[in-house]
């Protein structure tokens, strides 16, 4: 009979049939319930309280299983050799204990050399070679029995199919991560949001809906990728002596490892390592959580052996959470530069991964319904890195009883103005235009920013301050504030009010582009400013180009060209214009590149389609280094079209305007121009 008390029994057996829950949610549904870090937690409970009454430890408590029960709508694969999972340290110090335990048990007095490399947030596959060809996939399922996914795999198109060189294993079963780039994820879940598809919480949930794909052509479609991290099975092979080693191998047999993953020595090493990637974090295009540290050595690793779930030599170091629960007390709606209403979460305050979060976005009243929020819900929330927090997903099971629904103001917030929703857009605007002070605050503070006009200062409370007293109306009046204004606001010293008026001064030199940018026309971001700005040669010109030769400078559209032509039409925007110009804002004109001799000067191309030899980029910047203009939209004045694979509507308008269409051969001979 066990020691422990009727609350610990208790407290066990609902930690066990929660994690069950959620490890179904998770494997099976590809929904998870809650937030890794709250799964995390319930997991090491069970496992503390598992070790302190050993005598309770059953065979189906989820400790001592992998993972869950895999769905029987494929063939299920029994994994030759089972593929474990990973144990988790979630600090420095967990890290440390680990290292210890490692060079206690092989009694290793120096430092251990690991192969470190980022933790991607994907799907873990096995893939069978045999003589080279691909000859099955599985997932990982509970780390035992997964089930096929061969069709689907196939359709990853950095995924050989026969393996690369003359001299490889019979058989090799390789192990990796499927995942989603955030890029891929986003353009893939605007284009079901389009189709009025299943809309995906993340890439990670989203890589494995695809991979999990009943029909492999709906899989094909989506921008799915992979990179292999280990092996099970290696035979009639020179086995490698390191795993850095057999990471090269895999590489040489046409397998994609991760490019980040690097040897480092001892814990100095692996936490010198993990600071490095954390930083590189938000720049990665994947989500990772974590990095993995594997003893280099595939000797020791033997000698090391496994414990229950996990491998003894390898440890995954966790990130701080980056999602945690808590509960939506209510929201509020903040109007933005162009009006747009955005419904702001106001949160029982949480930590996230260090920092108070209190406030979320809850985007727009599209995805208000689609996650089904409503006031009184326990919600998941997301801070990465420094994006906004967001509001992911409504745990729903601890909905209370009495929830609140969302509705949308029919009046602005802030100046009262009536609310319009235009079909077709996620977005309602205030209708109030530069009436209302909310758009006027958001115009200045853009205006103001580092990647405008850059004054230096000039912050968001200053501006609000100016606004609310009517000290400033808009970015033009700016110019013309006296330091003694400055100085009689509240907490603004002489100094700070006369160093605002150097930069104000200092900030009337710019650059075409910053200008552009600065404006705060609709879907102008800065790469579209300085398009703009190198496509004409002074602002004169931009502001009289009419929607058709706007659309023929690279990336821009026909929504982006509506957008520039209604804001230069607007007599109010003319006159702030004018007015800048007239306070002295000034910029060097353009020089033109001394193009002219150049073989391809005065032709523009436009590139459409996948070419094999080459990005488009890379082909864009060896037309231009030839002089040539590459516009991203075909007109007219369109010299020729550069088609490759799957070429679409470009292709079409350049046929029905007699535009020549050349191949890659053909692109490939113009670039050899001398
Ligand atoms: N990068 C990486 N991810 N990952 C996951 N390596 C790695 N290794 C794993 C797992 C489960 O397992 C082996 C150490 C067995």
């Amino acid at each position: 009979m066990s020691k422990a008390g009727s609350n610990t029994l208790q407290r066990i057996k609902h930690l066990r049939e929660q994690i069950n829950l959620h490890n179904h949610n998770y494997y099976v549904l590809d929904q998870p319930g809650i937030p890794d870090a709250e799964y995390d937690r319930l997991f090491r409970e069970l496992q503390t309280l598992e070790a302190e009454h050993p005598d309770l430890v059953s065979a189906d408590s989820p400790t001592q299983r992998v993972g869950a029960k895999p769905s029987t709508a494929f063939r299920q694969v029994k994994h030759e050799v089972p593929m474990l999972s990973l144990g988790n340290a979630f600090s420095d110090e967990e890290l440390k204990a680990f290292n210890k335990r490692v060079c206690d048990r092989i009694s290793w007095k120096d430092l251990i050399e690991y192969s470190a490399e980022p933790k991607l947030d994907g799907l873990a596959v096995s893939l069978l070679y045999e003589k080279g060809l691909l000859l099955r996939a599985a997932t990982r399922g509970d780390g035992n029995t997964g089930e096929d996914i061969t069709d689907n795999i196939k359709t990853i198109a950095t995924v050989p199919l026969k393996l690369l060189g003359r001299n490889m294993p019979s058989r090799l079963e390789v192990r990796g991560e499927v995942f989603m780039t955030r890029k891929g994820f986003e353009r893939m879940n605007e284009q079901a949001k389009k189709a009025g598809e299943k809309i995906f919480a993340n890439p990670r949930n989203a890589a494995a809906g695809s991979l999990r794909q009943l029909d492999s052509r709906i899989t094909a479609k989506r921008p799915l990728e992979i990179y292999f991290y280990g092996v099970g099975i290696l035979k009639d092979f020179d086995m490698p002596t390191t795993h850095s080693e057999m990471l090269l191998l895999l590489r040489s047999l046409g397998l994609r490892v991760n490019p980040e993953s690097r040897v480092v020595k001892g814990v100095q090493g692996c936490l010198r390592y993990y600071n490095n990637i954390g930083k590189k974090r938000d720049n990665l295009p994947y989500d990772i959580d974590g990095v993995v540290y594997k003893v280099n050595d595939l000797e020791l690793q033997q000698e090391l052996g496994f414990v229950s779930r996990a491998p003894r030599w390898a440890i995954a170091h966790k990130f701080a959470a980056q999602e945690e629960t808590t509960v939506l007390n209510a929201v509020e709606f903040q109007v933005g530069r162009t009006g747009a209403l955005t419904p702001v979460a106001r949160l029982k305050p949480v930590n996230v991964a260090g920092v108070t979060v209190s406030n979320a976005t809850l985007h727009n009243m599209d995805e208000i319904e689609r996650k089904d929020v409503r006031i009184g819900d326990t919600v998941i929330i997301r801070r990465a890195g420094d994006v906004i927090p967001e509001v992911v997903s409504v745990v729903l099971e601890r909905r209370p009883q009495r929830t609140q629904k969302i509705k949308l103001p029919t009046q602005c917030p802030v100046c009262g103005s009536a609310v319009i929703s235009i079909e077709d857009e996620a977005v309602a605007r205030c209708s109030g235009g530069l009436f209302c002070s909310a758009q006027r605050k958001e115009a200045i503070k853009h205006f103001a920013s580092r990647k405008a006009m850059d004054i230096d200062g000039l912050g968001d409370k200053l501006i609000e301050q100016l606004v609310d007293e009517s000290i400033i109306d808009h970015v033009d009046d700016l110019y013309h504030l006296k330091i003694g204004q400055l100085a009689a606001l509240e907490r603004m010293g002489d100094k700070s009010a006369e160093n605002i008026i150097g930069a104000l001064q200092k900030s009337k030199t710019t650059t075409l582009s910053r200008f552009i940018y600065a404006l705060g026309i609709r879907e102008v971001g800065e790469a579209t400013a300085q398009n703009l700005a190198s496509h004409f040669e002074n602002l004169d010109e931009l502001m009289q180009a009419d929607e058709e030769k706007l659309q023929t400078v690279q990336d821009i559209g026909p929504v982006v060209a509506q957008h520039v032509v209604t804001f230069f039409k607007q007599k109010h925007n003319l006159e702030i214009i004018h007015r800048l110009q007239q306070a002295g804002i000034n910029w060097p004109s353009i020089q033109k590149i001394s193009g002219d001799k150049l073989p391809l000067a005065g032709k523009t191309y436009v590139l459409t389609g996948t070419l094999s030899g080459m990005t488009r980029d890379e082909a864009k910047q060896k037309l231009q280094a030839l002089g040539a203009k590459v516009a991203g939209s075909v007109s007219k004045s369109t010299t020729a079209v550069i088609a490759g694979e799957n070429a679409g509507s470009k292709l079409e308008k350049a046929e029905s305007l007699g535009i020549p269409v050349l191949t890659e051969a053909d692109l490939r001979k113009l670039l050899q121009k001398p």
